[in-house]
């Protein structure tokens, strides 16, 4: 019964992010990823691998919301008759959100909530000949579950590594919410010595009794076994037995921490006390460290101060959901770490364990939560899924040496609820203020070596009024300003207000962002423009008030990486694009400054150097236009050249340093120095002339947008667009009208909506309203134009969303829009009626080619018939 032997050998063994097991250690884990078929309800049954979800195509399009229901996969299980008498479990790390697991058509479990692992046992239910698993996975609304709603797309399916456990009828827990069924802690650790408990949980599913010991070793990073120690346990028949372990005065244990996250390794092995056999064996990672928070000082980590400067992380990545495979997921915490970061808010729900293990490794310390946001629903099962999701997220993730924090609720006052209802909406608070309440102490009592974390939104009297900053440990809040509401500056007038009104209460600044749509650049950044260039001032503002307050115990940006957001529109529809890399996790000049900023090592960096293809209208009768370029630095002062030409050194000012650079046509090589470290760039300028008759700067093409100040780029097609002018005889630009302002008193940027038809979005959201013409002093050829339009107001009410930018949604008003746009007097497009003829926000190109002669140049006009004539962006491209 109890053989060690290896009996499986038609099985491979993979990487599951479960704790490790030894070939001679009892037991298998083998990888279940592959081989399984899939269904949407009433759909085509389609092979797949996982991860896997169904929703991975369905974001990516125009049309609002995705698949939530129901997903069915199979897969058979190849067990030979070897495995009878074991005990044989499926792993699941995450299924998305309810989960029945079918062992041959036999109902063997039920999961509840996307972000925690559940084993289920299925010994009981295998015919181990041609058994069939079947998982029924379902991402519908469930007003029970949380998240019920948030900032993120709610994928669904197998979107985590499954895997099969095959462990001897004596083994560690997997009884206990997912958990390894070995918790470890450090009643006592200072740079001397240190005390280790070990508790593991044995389940005996025999019907005889056992007599086994239970032996921990700990090895340190080399492999020495640095301590060891034995317990003899007889378990009675079916019992489960808790074991506990006092591994005291570990001398001088080396440390973890960011700089030296040092890892020891702990072996629990249950060993057959006649055979001497390893019926069962576990590991787990052992860091050595204590912490504490600190209302005046901030954070110290093993006694040194540290102050806590991170990102918060989703799971998604680019055009894969969150089905997200391993390797990519560790890459992000090693990016995070590349960036000079020591803190991962693990957003805003638990992710797969490879995080917390690659957090561990690196030394990037943590804080985990599960998804309660927005709102609660007031009902005792919502409670009590969300207690169980606490106790799974602490049960599965205890061990992680760079876990600091609990948390558990995010923003819950952000859509107050019952607002024509006062007595109603009292009710409500009680709710949400006792729901915190279990959590929090559920929590202390699960963990009380750790931290409890409750985050809210920047609404301060609100929070206070109800309660929620009393409960907590430690305060998070979610900042804004300068974004959402108010300049970046009131940043730091909140953070005082903390540590003036809660002198006792340590905090955090849980998150702050701003979108950055690397797409997008400006030369005269504003608020919600989406440019990067704003995003880069946005953080430095923040970054210099929480580094020179040592109250604020650490910042944690929003985001790391862009993430899905269904129900966003804006620049990049379906996308938040508040991260410091890109979905794809190439980095955004914000990512650069925080490495000017947090790292060590002498750093110099041009920050746009990715912006390569740039164009601009020549400074008045010269060869160049001058645009700026910016690098980011922890060096003082750095020298850049242009094409072998310096132009001076400069002093760094809060990391970065601004040149105004004259680009000359064709390439231009950039190259900054500092010291010994340098770096460059090579941009390829196209120069647009001043004046058409500059005949020194041929005009090849222009691409114009109109009611914008920000630059375009068109990474698809390649074509830069330029923000529009207003007519400048002998050159271009537009006559009349005034910009885009949106409706509704709305505070927006030109216009916050998905452009249907287009992936190029930026290029319809702004618009000239009023317009009456638009000229090109061109000289005498042949020339192709195109004419871009969206009507951009009306169309349907969509449900007001907390975080689109309007978030106002009330009706607009619409006018009849109707005009006619004629070109050199030609009518070009009569009686244009975009609503009528194309739909709202929906993208309309029209293109022509003219003959321009007799030095008549290129005049377009526009005549209302009803309301405004609008035109949102234009090219002209000369063909000879
Ligand atoms: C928040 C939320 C987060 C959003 C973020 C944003 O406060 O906690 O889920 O994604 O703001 O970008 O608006």
């Amino acid at each position: 019964m109890l053989k060690a032997k290896s009996l499986f050998l038609l099985l491979i063994a993979a990487t599951t992010g479960l704790t490790g097991f030894a070939q001679d250690g009892g037991r298998k884990i083998i990888s279940l990823n592959d081989q399984w078929e899939f269904n949407k309800e009433n759909g085509p049954v389609e092979r797949v691998d996982l991860p896997h979800t169904w929703n991975d195509k369905d974001v990516l399009d125009d049309v609002p919301g995705y698949y939530r229901g129901l997903g069915i996969y199979k897969r058979k299980l190849k067990l030979d008759e070897s495995v009878k008498g074991k005990a044989v479990f499926l792993v699941f790390n995450g299924v998305a959100q309810e989960a029945e697991v079918l062992v041959n058509g036999r109902s063997a479990a039920k999961h509840i909530g996307s972000y925690t692992r559940f084993i289920v046992p299925i010994s009981a239910y295998l015919n181990y000949k041609d058994d069939v698993i079947e998982v029924r996975a379902n991402n519908r609304f469930n007003e029970d579950i949380p998240p019920l709603t948030a900032d993120f797309t709610f994928f669904g399916g197998l979107y985590r590594n499954v895997s099969l456990l095959i462990a001897n009828p004596v083994h560690f827990s997997q009884k206990d919410h997912g958990s390894s069924g070995v918790f470890i802690t450090t009643p006592q650790v200072s740079a001397l010595t240190a005390n280790v408990q070990v508790k593991s949980t044995i389940d005996n599913t025999l019907a005889v009794v056992q007599k086994v010991q239970v032996t921990t070793t700990i090895f340190d990073a080399k492999g020495s076994v640095v301590n060891k120690q034995t317990s003899a346990v007889t378990i009675n028949k079916n019992e489960n037995k808790t074991v506990i372990q006092d591994i005291k005065s570990v001398q001088k244990p080396e440390l973890w921490s960011p700089e030296n996250p040092y890892l020891y390794r702990v072996v629990t092995q249950i060993i057959d006390v006649k055979t001497k056999a390893v019926i069962d064996q576990v590991a787990n990672p052992l860091g050595f460290r204590w912490f504490r928070f600190d209302a005046e000082q901030g954070f110290f980590l093993n006694d040194k101060p540290l102050k806590i400067i991170g990102a918060s992380r989703h799971q998604d990545y680019e055009n894969r959901g969150n089905a997200t495979p391993d390797a990519l997921q560790i890459r992000d915490i090693e990016l995070l770490k590349a960036m000079g970061g020591n803190f991962l808010r693990v957003a805003h729900y638990p992710h797969d364990p490879q995080i917390l293990e690659a957090c561990d490794r690196l030394g990037i310390l943590a804080s985990v939560e599960i998804p309660v946001v927005n709102t609660i629903t007031e009902t005792e099962a919502f409670t009590s899924n969300c207690l169980n999701m606490q106790t799974e997220m602490i049960r599965q993730h205890f061990n992680h040496p760079s876990v600091i924090i609990w948390a558990y609720m995010n923003e819950i006052l952000l859509r107050l609820k019952f607002s024509n209802d006062k007595a109603r909406q009292q009710v409500y608070f009680t709710h949400v203020r006792e729901l915190a309440q279990k959590l929090d102490s559920l929590t202390r009592k699960l963990d009380p070596s750790r931290y409890t974390l409750l985050v809210n939104h920047g609404a301060w009297d609100i929070y206070n009024k109800v309660g929620l900053t009393k409960i907590p440990m430690i305060v998070g809040w979610n900042l804004y300003s300068g974004w959402y509401s108010g300049i970046p500056e009131d940043f730091g007038k909140f953070l005082d207000r903390h540590h003036k009104e809660l002198p006792n209460t340590p905090f955090m600044v849980t998150e702050y962002g701003a979108d950055a749509d690397p797409r997008i650049r400006s030369f005269s950044p504003i608020r919600f423009d989406k440019s990067v260039e704003y995003g880069l001032k946005f953080n430095q503002v923040y970054l210099n008030a929480m580094l020179s307050r040592p109250f604020v115990a650490g910042g944690i940006a929003w985001n790391l990486a862009d993430f899905n957001s269904e129900t966003r529109e804006e620049t990049m529809p379906h996308i938040n694009n508040k991260g410091l890399l890109m979905i794809g996790r190439q980095p955004k000049d914000t990512y650069f400054l925080y490495q000017a900023y947090l790292l060590g090592q002498p750093y110099l960096k041009i920050t746009s150097a990715a912006w390569q293809d740039r164009t601009g209208i020549a400074d008045s009768a010269a060869l160049t236009s001058t645009q700026p370029v910016q690098i980011a630095t922890n060096l003082k002062s750095a020298e850049l050249f242009v094409n072998g030409k310096s132009l001076g050194i400069k002093d760094a000012v809060d990391h970065l340093i601004d040149w105004q650079v004259p680009f000359t046509n064709g390439k231009n090589q950039l190259r900054v120095v500092s010291g010994d470290q340098n770096d460059q760039a090579e941009i390829y300028f196209q120069l647009q002339p001043f004046t058409f008759n500059d005949n020194r700067v041929p005009f090849k093409n222009i691409n114009i947008l109109l009611g914008a100040k920000r630059f375009y780029i068109d990474e698809k097609e390649h074509q830069v667009w330029i923000p529009g002018q207003t007519y400048k005889p002998g050159a271009w630009g537009w006559i009349g009208g005034e910009p885009y302002k949106g409706t509704n008193n709305r505070i927006t940027y030109g216009s916050d909506k998905n452009i249907l038809g287009t992936g190029n979005d930026p290029v319809y959201q702004t618009q000239q309203v009023n317009i009456k013409q638009f000229k090109f002093d061109v000289p005498d050829g042949e020339y192709d134009l195109a004419l871009h339009f969206a009507e951009l107001v009306g169309g349907e009410t969509k449900e007001a969303l907390a975080y689109n930018l309007d978030n106002n949604h009330k009706k607009e008003v619409e006018e009849q829009r109707v005009f006619d746009v004629s070109i050199n007097g030609t009518a070009f497009l009569p009686k244009l009626n975009l609503a009528a003829d194309f739909g709202y926000t929906t993208a309309v190109k029209k293109t022509t080619r003219i003959t321009v002669q007799n030095g008549k140049g290129i005049s377009i006009d526009f005549k209302p018939i009803a309301g405004k004539p609008v035109l949102n962006a234009i090219q002209l491209r000369k063909i000879y």
